[in-house]
């Protein structure tokens, strides 16, 4: 397991000639190295990095990004999605949960443009009976729901299975 410098470095500029990576790239360029990283995890660290939506990486950001791609636990993403606890509250809110998986799903597939406010609040009410039910979402919550639901994408105007 693992490349080399001289491996990642290829397939990075064969993704885009060489320049700078979007967070979509950069998930492609991870999957190619048979990294499969969870979305989220590529949405954190750009978060963390300071780049929002359309920000883009050099090659030695992504070589930290790859380093840090590695099958995260519940309690390690639930960690790392503290950033996105944009109050502080220890909650994630619905607000605060539409940026995630806007975010999450421009990197994991074509989505963009807003979610509706059903989507959301379908979507906090499975992350929370997936819990404890009582109405709030926990980092740790939302962590459980992800890593447990890998294949789980976004599906506007889809009624729930
Ligand atoms: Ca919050
Ligand atoms: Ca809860």
């Amino acid at each position: 397991m693992g490349l080399t410098e001289e491996e990642l470095q290829e397939h990075f500029n064969d993704e885009n000639g060489g320049d700078e990576l979007t967070a979509k790239q950069a998930n492609n360029v991870l999957c190619t190295c048979e990294k499969n990283p969870l979305p989220t995890e590529v949405v954190v660290f750009f978060e963390n990095e300071g780049l929002g939506p359309g920000g883009t990486i050099t090659f030695e950001q992504f070589k930290r990004l790859y380093d840090s791609i590695a099958d995260p636990t519940v309690e390690d993403l639930a960690e790392a999605l503290k950033v996105f606890d944009r109050n502080e509250d220890g909650t994630i809110d619905k607000e605060e949960l539409r940026e995630i998986l806007l975010r999450r799903d421009d990197v994991s597939s074509d989505i963009t443009g807003d979610l509706d406010d059903e989507t959301i609040d379908a979507i906090f009410n499975a992350v929370d009976s997936f819990g404890d039910n009582d109405g709030y979402i926990s980092c740790t919550e939302l962590a459980t729901f992800l890593i447990e639901n890998k294949t789980f994408r976004v599906e506007p105007s889809e009624d729930q299975e």
